[in-house]
């Protein structure tokens, strides 16, 4: 059995967080067997050397290292694995069903470089998304949460990431949609129709696109005007996108 470390909010549903999204999409489309247990913000770091992870998976702007989830613990196998890039890898490595590949044809060496690019393309997102990310955390992780970035990106208090004025913060959304239809561009290039980069069956990239529409929903929420925006742009792209990664969305 495979366990997924990952972070509550208070939705409903609990996941939130893009990273874990991505592995929760990997394991679902490959239909592994798994189960979820929940792990607060500030226990990250305990719950990781506990189950044997060596190193801190990420550097931060300011320099500091950091233990992050997902993580995956695999009893069949004895091993834990950090970082969402490594666990897929993994999963392909250990399960190489070949009709359920994350990176099908070794797609891994391109693959990596269309997530960061992705992850570029989006980084006007961050400073609109992580204030209100923390209103949907548990008390423990938002105070953690909070606290942490203030000292990362070196502020008086979370709030001030967000643009000053409405106005700013419209160019600011802008750019957000700029970023995503830089990436529908990459998308329309597949004559196969979609609704995923290689076509109807997801891999990697679409997992990746998938965790940052997912961190959109569950922050904004559905109704909001944010997500209908989304849903809107590129011509519907993503609201055939969001349709199609839907059977991969349990969460157990
Ligand atoms: N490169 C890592 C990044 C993971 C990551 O940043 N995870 C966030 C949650 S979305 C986290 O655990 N952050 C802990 C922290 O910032 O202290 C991956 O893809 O797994």
């Amino acid at each position: 059995m495979i366990t997924l470390y990952d972070i509550p909010s208070r939705l409903a549903q609990k996941a939130w967080s893009p990273n874990v999204w991505k592995t929760r999409y990997c394991l679902n489309f490959k239909q592994l067997p798994y189960r979820t247990e929940w792990v607060e913000y500030p226990d990250i770091e305990l719950k990781s050397k506990e189950l044997g992870v060596r190193r801190p998976s990420l550097r931060r702007p300011n320099g500091a290292q950091a233990y992050t989830l997902p993580v995956i613990r695999d009893s069949n196998t004895g091993t834990s694995v950090a970082d969402s890039f490594k666990i897929a890898e993994y999963l392909d490595r250990t399960y190489p069903n070949p009709r359920k590949m994350i990176f099908p044809h070794n797609t891994a060496g391109i693959q990596a470089p269309f997530a960061r690019s992705f992850a570029a393309n989006m980084r006007p997102i961050m400073n609109l998304i992580i204030p209100p990310e923390c209103d949907m955390l548990n008390p423990r992780s938002a105070e953690w949460f909070s606290r942490t970035r203030v000292e990362i990106f070196g502020l008086a208090k979370l709030e001030d990431m967000l643009p000053k004025s409405a106005a700013d913060y419209k160019r600011e959304w802008a750019k957000v949609q700029d970023g995503l239809s830089k990436s529908a561009k990459w998308f329309a290039k597949n004559e196969r129709g979609g609704p995923f980069i290689m076509g109807p069956e997801p891999c990697w990239a679409d997992f990746v696109v998938g965790g940052y529409l997912m961190w959109m929903r569950c922050v904004w929420g559905e109704e909001s005007e944010h997500w209908r925006d989304v849903l809107s742009w590129d011509d519907g792209r993503w609201a055939k996108f969001v349709v199609g990664l839907k059977k991969y969305e349990n969460v157990v």
